[in-house]
């Protein structure tokens, strides 16, 4: 057997997605994702202009070799837009092979290790009032841990709140649903480290008296805080019992971690801008984060998200994987085999896809009481409507950015 054709497949149901079709010459095809948010046309350039040609011929089953062919041969290793093009080869690989054993991806990789996979959705208000509501209506659609984003005073526009609304291009799409907006320039958002540190911990609190100690909560602070302030936060925090804290810090400077462990118990999540497992070696070995928030398609796919977890194990760290609506349900698939295999599976991050893209990617996954299952159709379990990807072009689309008072950039 060997790969007879590849294709890439651009479609914006409302949101761009980038997905590889590799078919071999037994007419067995598989999927990959390769979305990069804002940045998609950059990986297709690197799949189309210097990799498919590469692929053509080469055995599908060989899916180790074929990564480290791909990683090896560019010279240029890492960095986001060469990974997402790996992982998309390495998915549809996955799928190629799982589906000629006429096995779910899972059984190839040893197996469930649990009966489906707890998810955790996004919460979110500028008040508490909306908060409480959000947190409300995400236990109704069965919910059974929320990730928590609130308002903050004297801030007009912060991302991932719902209440800042619907963008022009994307009338009635939640904003928390989807970060990246369509438009010709990034929306400009506005930031206070300050305000924010004295706020959230009387938000954390007015949530546990309003919903109690059960409910699992985890917050994202976006790369916002120098590791100092990440500190603060995580001690401030700490009698809400946080499942994590996210993205405290930018993790470039790995050391910042040390001092934020060593003055918090509050668990860490990071890793959802990573794009390999050497972005993890010190986070993982010194025992400075709790859990991996790679994503399968911008880590190089199943092969090296498999590794990762495995060297992340030793040391009982669990996962924890970035399933944004920028993850498509390919690439999210691909990462809930992974979850359901492992056994050092923690939680996945579920934000549900829209319609439209439900429409153009078909999918077996389903979501049931909290808990998340890929089915058991051979392959990802995900199929793609090529008729309704063509009706979706592309558009161009961005995450915001933010500013402080000064004017002076910020992460968001
Ligand atoms: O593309 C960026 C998004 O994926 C990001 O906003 C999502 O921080 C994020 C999260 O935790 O899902
Ligand atoms: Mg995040």
């Amino acid at each position: 057997m060997s790969i007879a054709s590849a294709e890439i497949i651009v479609t914006s149901p409302d949101r761009n997605f980038v997905t590889l079709k590799l078919t071999t010459i037994d007419g067995v095809s598989g999927l990959g994702d390769a979305t990069l948010n804002g940045r998609e046309l950059a990986v297709v350039s690197y799949l189309r202009d210097h990799v498919v040609q590469l692929l053509i011929g080469r055995d599908e089953g060989n899916i180790e070799d074929t990564w480290q062919f791909l990683y090896r041969s560019a010279y240029w290793r890492r960095g986001p837009v060469t990974m997402a093009a790996i992982a998309a080869v390495d998915v549809a690989l996955w799928d190629i092979k799982a589906k000629t054993a006429g096995m779910p991806l899972y059984q190839l990789l040893g197996g469930a290790s649990r009966r489906g996979l707890l998810a955790y959705g996004h919460a979110s208000g500028k008040s508490n009032a909306e908060l409480f509501e959000s947190i409300r209506s995400h236990q109704e659609q069965g919910y059974r841990a929320v990730r928590v984003q609130a308002g903050v005073p004297g801030l007009k526009s912060i991302y991932g709140i719902a209440s800042n609304a619907t963008s022009a291009a994307n009338p009635g799409v939640r904003y928390d649903h989807e970060p990246a907006q369509r438009g010709a320039l990034p929306a400009e958002e506005d930031w206070d480290t300050r305000s924010y540190l004295r706020h959230l911990p009387t938000v954390f609190e007015a949530v546990r008296n309003e919903f109690g100690p059960e409910l699992p909560l985890l917050h994202d602070g976006h790369h916002r805080m120098t590791p100092i302030q990440a500190a603060q936060l995580g001690k401030s925090l700490e009698p809400y019992d946080l499942f994590w804290l996210e993205d405290c810090t930018p993790a470039e400077n790995q050391q910042g971690l040390r001092i934020v462990r060593q003055h918090t118990t509050t668990p860490l999540a990071i890793g959802e801008v990573f794009n390999t497992v050497w972005d993890f070696q010190q986070l993982i070995s010194e025992q400075l984060i709790d859990y991996v928030r790679a994503a399968a398609t911008h880590f190089g796919g199943v092969t090296p998200l498999r590794k990762a977890m495995d060297f992340a194990a030793q040391f009982q760290i669990r996962s924890g994987f970035h399933g944004p609506t920028d993850v498509s349900p390919v690439g999210f698939a691909a990462q809930l085999h992974v979850g359901l295999a492992i056994h050092n599976f923690g939680i996945q991050e579920y934000m549900e896809h829209s319609e439209a893209t439900n429409s153009v990617f078909q999918q077996t996954m389903t979501f049931r009481d909290g808990y998340l299952h890929p089915g058991d159709a051979p392959g990802l379990g995900v199929q793609l409507d090529e008729q309704a990807a063509a009706s979706f072009p592309y558009e161009p689309a961005y995450l915001p950015v933010s500013r402080l008072h000064d004017g002076t950039l910020h992460d968001w």
